[in-house]
């Protein structure tokens, strides 16, 4: 990985991956790519080179691939699994026909794709508990298509044209440099914002509803990691669960009372968010990952909550 197109760079996964690449490989050209409206800004637009690089646009994809010779594509473009429930097709043509112009690009030119799957992938027949690698797939949810979808294309366009797709199983992502929009774990997010702020919470998710989480620098070393795997140690492809914590909201509550004593949360389920979130597993079986290209996430509830608040203090306050 040398010169690397980020999609959705200003995104709440893209606007970490893309400076992390950057600081990684300062020799190359790590390019921010972007669609009109969700243009780079600050540190993302002046440490390295932009484009605009719409997935629904194979043209201005491949002129921007061709331009800086991309060697690797992170295609972080989506809609989030509850606003795809409000425009399921929107969804599937960012999705799958944005997969499809990115997956044909990189076979006539070369690159490698990584296209991140989901929690959302897996359904209500899916075992909850220690989810298997390798298991039932019927989600009912649009974005869960779509995710189904994109495992199953990226993993033809490998054993077909010897395309380098690889990808992992994103749990919930709590970050704290860009918000995400339209997701069903957002809330996990969410409550930490309004903690620092001295905010009451609106949690829109039951309590006793437990879904997998993961702190956004575990995401990023993944995302990194399964791209500069050793290829003879692959067996799996797309895309392979990753797991570090799992917690419900009372859980997240009592956490982050023991740091921000007298912080206050109520109730407001939201139906569609609740029903998507009951459909996915509690707690994934990571260790394919682990025993094929050596993953370990490094932070626990206590660690992230920790640099979650430290880091929302210094921005917020
Ligand atoms: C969502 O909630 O839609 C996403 C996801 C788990 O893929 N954060």
């Amino acid at each position: 990985m040398k010169n690397v197109l980020v999609i959705g760079s200003t995104g709440q996964i893209g606007s970490e991956l893309t400076m992390k690449i950057r600081r990684m490989i300062p020799e190359g050209n790590v390019v921010a790519g972007f669609i009109k409206g969700a243009e780079p800004k600050g540190e993302l637009l002046e440490s390295g080179p932009s484009a605009e690089a719409d997935v629904c646009n194979g043209e201005q994809l491949l002129d921007v691939v061709k331009k800086y010779k991309i060697d690797t594509i992170y295609n972080l473009a989506a809609l989030l699994s509850a606003v795809a429930e409000r425009k399921p097709q929107l969804a599937w043509h960012i999705q799958i026909d944005g997969l499809m112009n990115i997956l044909e690009i990189a076979r006539e030119n070369g690159c490698a794709v990584f296209t991140p799957s989901s929690i959302g992938s897996f359904g209500p027949e899916t075992p909850r508990q220690n989810t298997p690698q390798d298991t039932i797939q019927r989600p009912r949810s649009m974005y869960g298509c779509t995710k189904v979808a994109t495992e199953l294309l990226s993993d033809y366009y490998f054993h077909k044209y010897g395309v380098d797709t690889r990808s992992v199983r994103f749990p919930g992502l709590i970050s704290n440099v860009t918000l995400p929009g339209g997701g069903t774990t957002d809330y996990a997010v969410e409550i930490y914002y309004a903690a620092v702020k001295g905010e009451e919470f609106v949690c829109p998710i039951a309590p006793g509803t437990f879904m997998d989480m993961m702190y956004m620098p575990d995401a990023l070393k993944a995302a990194v990691d399964i791209m500069n795997a050793d290829p003879s140690r692959l067996v799996h492809r797309n895309s392979f669960n990753i797991a570090s914590m799992s917690f419900d909201p009372e859980i997240l509550r009592a956490k982050i009372t023991e740091h921000i004593p007298g912080f206050k949360m109520r109730y407001e389920v939201d139906p569609v968010r609740q029903a998507i979130a009951e459909s996915w597993p509690d707690k994934m079986d990571d260790s394919c990952a682990r025993e094929e290209w050596d993953w370990k996430p490094s932070y626990d509830l206590e660690g992230m909550t920790v640099d979650m608040i430290d880091a929302l203090r210094k921005k917020l306050l």
